[in-house]
Protein backbone atom coordinates (compact mmCIF):
# COMPACT_ATOMS: atom_id res chain seq x y z
CA UNK A 1 0.00 0.00 0.00
CA UNK A 2 2.72 2.31 1.05
CA UNK A 3 4.68 1.47 -2.48
CA UNK A 4 1.61 1.90 -4.23
CA UNK A 5 1.31 5.64 -2.65
CA UNK A 6 4.78 6.41 -3.27
CA UNK A 7 4.26 5.26 -7.03
CA UNK A 8 1.93 7.57 -7.31
CA UNK A 9 3.59 10.37 -5.46
CA UNK A 10 6.44 9.42 -7.84
CA UNK A 11 4.40 10.08 -11.01
CA UNK A 12 2.83 12.96 -9.85
CA UNK A 13 6.25 14.50 -9.31
CA UNK A 14 7.95 13.16 -12.49
CA UNK A 15 4.28 14.82 -14.33
CA UNK A 16 4.81 18.66 -12.35
CA UNK A 17 8.45 17.87 -13.28
CA UNK A 18 7.79 17.72 -17.08
CA UNK A 19 5.22 19.91 -17.06
CA UNK A 20 7.14 22.67 -15.69
CA UNK A 21 10.28 21.54 -17.80
CA UNK A 22 7.81 21.77 -21.00
CA UNK A 23 6.39 25.54 -19.77
CA UNK A 24 9.73 26.61 -20.15
CA UNK A 25 10.91 25.26 -23.36
CA UNK A 26 8.14 27.17 -24.39
CA UNK A 27 8.51 30.22 -22.79
CA UNK A 28 12.47 30.06 -24.01
CA UNK A 29 11.09 29.29 -27.61
CA UNK A 30 8.96 32.43 -27.36
CA UNK A 31 11.24 34.84 -25.77
CA UNK A 32 13.86 33.24 -28.76
CA UNK A 33 10.38 33.96 -31.37
CA UNK A 34 10.28 37.30 -29.82
CA UNK A 35 13.85 38.01 -30.34
CA UNK A 36 13.58 36.70 -34.00
CA UNK A 37 10.75 39.04 -34.50
CA UNK A 38 12.16 42.11 -33.78
CA UNK A 39 15.63 40.94 -35.30
CA UNK A 40 13.20 40.66 -38.99
CA UNK A 41 11.45 43.64 -38.28
CA UNK A 42 14.51 45.64 -37.88
CA UNK A 43 16.01 43.98 -41.11
CA UNK A 44 12.71 45.16 -43.51
CA UNK A 45 13.03 48.25 -41.96
CA UNK A 46 16.44 48.60 -42.76
CA UNK A 47 16.10 47.39 -46.52
CA UNK A 48 13.01 50.01 -46.72
CA UNK A 49 15.05 52.90 -45.15
CA UNK A 50 17.62 51.74 -48.22
CA UNK A 51 15.33 51.63 -50.69
CA UNK A 52 13.95 54.68 -50.12
CA UNK A 53 17.51 56.14 -50.11
CA UNK A 54 17.58 54.78 -53.54
CA UNK A 55 14.53 56.00 -54.73
CA UNK A 56 16.03 59.43 -53.34
CA UNK A 57 19.11 59.16 -54.98
CA UNK A 58 17.42 58.40 -58.21
CA UNK A 59 15.19 61.50 -57.94
CA UNK A 60 18.12 63.86 -57.72
CA UNK A 61 19.77 61.99 -60.62
CA UNK A 62 16.30 62.49 -62.60
CA UNK A 63 16.16 65.62 -61.70
CA UNK A 64 19.56 66.80 -62.17
CA UNK A 65 20.20 64.87 -65.84
CA UNK A 66 17.03 63.32 -67.72
CA UNK A 67 14.21 60.22 -67.41
CA UNK A 68 13.35 58.17 -70.31
CA UNK A 69 11.94 54.95 -70.51
CA UNK A 70 13.15 53.15 -67.57
CA UNK A 71 15.94 54.94 -67.11
CA UNK A 72 17.70 58.26 -65.72
CA UNK A 73 20.65 59.95 -67.79
CA UNK A 74 22.89 61.97 -65.98
CA UNK A 75 25.91 63.81 -67.50
CA UNK A 76 29.53 63.81 -66.19
CA UNK A 77 31.51 67.31 -65.86
CA UNK A 78 34.57 66.32 -66.66
CA UNK A 79 36.47 64.01 -68.87
CA UNK A 80 37.96 60.60 -67.29
CA UNK A 81 39.54 57.28 -68.32
CA UNK A 82 37.00 54.66 -69.50
CA UNK A 83 37.97 52.63 -66.00
CA UNK A 84 37.47 55.90 -64.09
CA UNK A 85 34.32 56.85 -65.55
CA UNK A 86 32.74 53.68 -65.46
CA UNK A 87 34.24 53.76 -61.63
CA UNK A 88 32.32 56.65 -61.39
CA UNK A 89 29.11 55.91 -62.15
CA UNK A 90 29.38 52.67 -60.37
CA UNK A 91 29.85 54.54 -56.87
CA UNK A 92 26.88 56.06 -57.88
CA UNK A 93 24.95 53.47 -58.53
CA UNK A 94 24.71 53.73 -61.85
CA UNK A 95 26.62 52.61 -64.82
CA UNK A 96 28.34 53.96 -67.76
CA UNK A 97 25.43 54.33 -70.82
CA UNK A 98 24.40 51.51 -72.80
CA UNK A 99 22.27 52.82 -75.92
CA UNK A 100 20.10 49.32 -76.57
CA UNK A 101 17.89 50.69 -79.33
CA UNK A 102 18.15 53.33 -81.74
CA UNK A 103 15.23 54.99 -79.20
CA UNK A 104 17.57 55.14 -76.62
CA UNK A 105 20.86 56.08 -78.75
CA UNK A 106 18.27 59.14 -79.87
CA UNK A 107 17.42 59.83 -76.34
CA UNK A 108 20.91 59.81 -75.20
CA UNK A 109 22.32 61.47 -78.04
CA UNK A 110 19.73 65.09 -77.66
CA UNK A 111 20.55 64.69 -73.86
CA UNK A 112 24.71 64.34 -74.79
CA UNK A 113 23.60 67.79 -77.28
CA UNK A 114 22.59 69.79 -74.15
CA UNK A 115 24.56 68.28 -71.65
CA UNK A 116 28.21 66.98 -73.03
CA UNK A 117 28.86 70.36 -74.42
CA UNK A 118 32.43 70.98 -75.90
CA UNK A 119 32.73 67.78 -76.63
CA UNK A 120 32.60 65.52 -79.69
CA UNK A 121 31.75 62.44 -78.47
CA UNK A 122 31.59 60.73 -74.98
CA UNK A 123 32.18 56.85 -73.51
CA UNK A 124 29.68 54.37 -73.58
CA UNK A 125 29.38 51.34 -71.62
CA UNK A 126 30.90 48.42 -74.46
CA UNK A 127 34.25 47.27 -75.10
CA UNK A 128 36.20 44.56 -76.20
CA UNK A 129 38.76 44.26 -73.61
CA UNK A 130 38.34 40.89 -73.20
CA UNK A 131 38.19 39.17 -76.46
CA UNK A 132 39.43 41.57 -79.30
CA UNK A 133 36.83 41.63 -81.50
CA UNK A 134 33.64 40.88 -79.26
CA UNK A 135 32.15 43.82 -78.07
CA UNK A 136 30.14 43.54 -74.90
CA UNK A 137 28.70 45.76 -71.98
CA UNK A 138 30.37 46.68 -68.73
CA UNK A 139 28.84 43.44 -66.78
CA UNK A 140 30.94 41.68 -69.79
CA UNK A 141 27.33 40.51 -71.47
CA UNK A 142 26.76 40.16 -74.80
CA UNK A 143 24.87 43.75 -76.60
CA UNK A 144 21.88 43.20 -79.23
CA UNK A 145 22.43 46.81 -80.87
CA UNK A 146 25.42 48.37 -82.08
CA UNK A 147 25.91 51.48 -83.94
CA UNK A 148 28.93 51.13 -85.67
CA UNK A 149 30.71 54.94 -87.85
CA UNK A 150 31.62 53.39 -91.48
CA UNK A 151 34.68 51.37 -91.03
CA UNK A 152 34.82 51.22 -87.52
CA UNK A 153 35.94 49.58 -85.16
CA UNK A 154 39.52 49.57 -86.19
CA UNK A 155 41.35 49.93 -83.55
CA UNK A 156 42.12 46.32 -83.41
CA UNK A 157 44.00 45.80 -79.60
CA UNK A 158 45.10 49.30 -78.92
CA UNK A 159 41.83 50.49 -79.21
CA UNK A 160 38.91 48.36 -76.55
CA UNK A 161 36.61 51.17 -75.50
CA UNK A 162 33.80 52.69 -77.22
CA UNK A 163 32.65 56.07 -77.83
CA UNK A 164 29.52 57.60 -79.36
CA UNK A 165 29.89 60.34 -81.20
CA UNK A 166 26.99 63.23 -80.66
CA UNK A 167 26.55 64.58 -83.81
CA UNK A 168 26.49 62.08 -87.01
CA UNK A 169 23.59 59.51 -85.77
CA UNK A 170 25.27 59.15 -82.46
CA UNK A 171 27.51 56.30 -84.33
CA UNK A 172 30.26 54.50 -82.12
CA UNK A 173 33.79 54.55 -82.83
CA UNK A 174 36.65 52.52 -80.96
CA UNK A 175 39.08 54.60 -78.59
CA UNK A 176 42.21 53.90 -76.33
CA UNK A 177 40.96 53.24 -72.89
CA UNK A 178 43.17 55.59 -71.29
CA UNK A 179 42.30 58.51 -73.47
CA UNK A 180 40.55 60.93 -71.03
CA UNK A 181 36.75 61.73 -72.17
CA UNK A 182 33.32 63.08 -71.19
CA UNK A 183 30.93 60.61 -70.34
CA UNK A 184 27.07 59.93 -69.30
CA UNK A 185 25.86 57.40 -66.47
CA UNK A 186 22.44 55.29 -66.49
CA UNK A 187 20.58 54.65 -63.50
CA UNK A 188 17.79 52.03 -63.66
CA UNK A 189 14.56 53.12 -62.51
CA UNK A 190 13.04 50.01 -60.62
CA1 LIG B 1 39.60 46.25 -79.75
Amino acid sequence: MAAAKLLSILCIAVAVITLTAAQSRSKASKSGKGKDDLRNEIDKLWREVNSLKEMQALQTVCLKGTKIHKKCYLASKSAKSYHAANEDCIAQGGTLSIPRSSDEANSLRSYAKKSVTGAREFWIGVNDMTTEGKFVDVNGLPITYFNWDRNEPRGGTRENCVVASINSQSKWSDEVCRTEKRYICEYLIP
